[in-house]
């Protein structure tokens, strides 16, 4: 390791938070495997050898969307489109039924901005999901589309995020962040909230009790410059709030979307993204390496670059497998468990909000559960 990332070395060892600079240097210094130590000994430091993993559901209620953003594969502009959906809540209710396992603890929910829907159609969904699944904890709703509530029913953010909480909204996914950069977001995401209004949003739901997840798209056309602010912004709020989980790095796919001709990152480039974003965002405490996204060997090795969380089961994943993911678009707990393990890392189940969850899972136990109602029995939160 040279001087340069030895001052770097010192700052992290004592705590320090690092400066735009040293981002750049850690952004473009030769030395990959030694950022990557430098991020695997805070990664340890935090966490030790465990790697994160939930059981959860991925559900998309809507792909319809007003927003044209260049590099999205998943969105269609209007109902009757090609692949254009929207489920009612009753279709919701079938669509989680034949999923739903007893042991499974999340949902996660996006959707696209579908200007044919009502407010209520979201408080209806959510208050179906808390009395019928009352174990799932509702992950729901990008910043982005609390915007776009607010814009369309004219309801302030607090008043938004308010009557969704009552309705069982449990906490805010990251996504919908992309890259801060007005030149970026004016190319890519014109038609949609911007920086400031996507911060306003979980700094809003941070004050209301309501953790959150960041992400950073990268690998489209932004600068080096560009991603080290992006991430200096979510530390300025984490310092303000202390509201954030868990940071998801998002590596562009290319199919099926407008910006086909760029290439997606390269697997260096992904882990240098993860060492990098460990390092700079030292107060925020965990960083998702989602196995949709990088694939599960490149989550392997993420493990030893700064991450120390993998995402869950995911049944079913759409947004990253119609822009190209190779990846499977579920896996089962043994899955995950496996990968973990032949990673050489610790796995150990969490709730959404990192909470553990007993890793004696097993058939049987999981009959006692289904046939006793309540999972917390058997599977306690420990
Ligand atoms: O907001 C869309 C991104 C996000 C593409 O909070 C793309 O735990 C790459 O936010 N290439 C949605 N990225 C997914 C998301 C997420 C996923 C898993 C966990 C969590 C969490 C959040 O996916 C969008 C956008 O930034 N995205 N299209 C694409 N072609």
């Amino acid at each position: 390791m040279d001087s340069v990332l030895r001052l770097i070395e010192a700052k992290v060892a004592a705590g320090e938070a690092l400066t735009r600079d040293d981002g750049l240097t850690l952004a473009q210094h030769p030395d990959l495997l030694s950022i990557g130590q430098l991020a695997n000994s805070l990664r340890e430091k935090l966490h030790g050898d465990i790697t994160y993993y939930n059981w959860n559901l991925h559900l998309n209620t809507t792909n319809v969307c007003e927003a044209d953003c260049l590099f999205c594969s998943f969105a269609r502009l209007q109902e009757g489109m090609p692949q254009a959906h929207t489920m009612n809540v009753e279709a919701a209710r079938r669509w989680i039924s034949e999923r739903y396992r007893p042991g499974m603890t999340e949902v996660h929910i996006v959707n696209g901005l579908n200007p044919n829907l009502t407010f209520e159609y979201y408080e209806d969904l959510l208050r179906m999901i808390s009395s019928d699944f009352p174990l799932l904890h509702i992950k729901a709703f990008t910043a982005v589309e609390i915007h776009y509530f607010a814009q369309k029913y004219r309801l302030s953010y607090e008043h938004i995020l308010q009557r969704l909480v009552t309705a069982g909204l449990g906490s805010l996914p990251g996504g919908g962040a992309e890259i801060f950069s007005p030149r970026v977001r004016k190319k890519m995401c014109r038609d949609k909230a911007d920086a400031d209004c996507w911060l306003e949003v979980h700094r809003v739901a941070h004050r209301l009790g309501l953790k959150s997840n960041c992400t950073m798209l990268y690998g489209t056309i932004e600068t080096e410059d560009e991603r080290i602010d992006h991430l200096l912004r979510l530390r300025d709020l984490q310092m303000e709030t202390g509201g954030f989980q868990t940071f998801v790095p998002l590596a562009f796919h290319n199919e099926g979307n407008r910006m086909e001709r760029l290439p997606a990152p390269t697997g260096v480039e992904d882990l240098r993204i993860f060492a990098l974003s460990r390092l700079m965002l030292h107060n925020v405490p965990h960083l998702k390496a989602y196995w949709v996204m990088l694939g599960e060997k490149t989550a392997q090795i993420a493990q030893f670059f700064g991450a120390n969380d993998i995402d869950g089961t995911v049944t079913e994943e759409k947004i990253y497998h119609m822009a190209g993911s190779s990846a499977p678009k579920a896996l089962t707990i043994d899955d995950i468990q496996q990968i973990i393990i032949k990673a050489g890392r610790k796995p150990v189940e969490r709730t959404t909000t990192y909470e553990h969850v007993s890793i004696n899972r097993h058939s049987e136990a999981a009959h006692v559960a289904a046939t006793a109602g309540s999972r917390e029995d058997v599977f306690p939160i420990v």
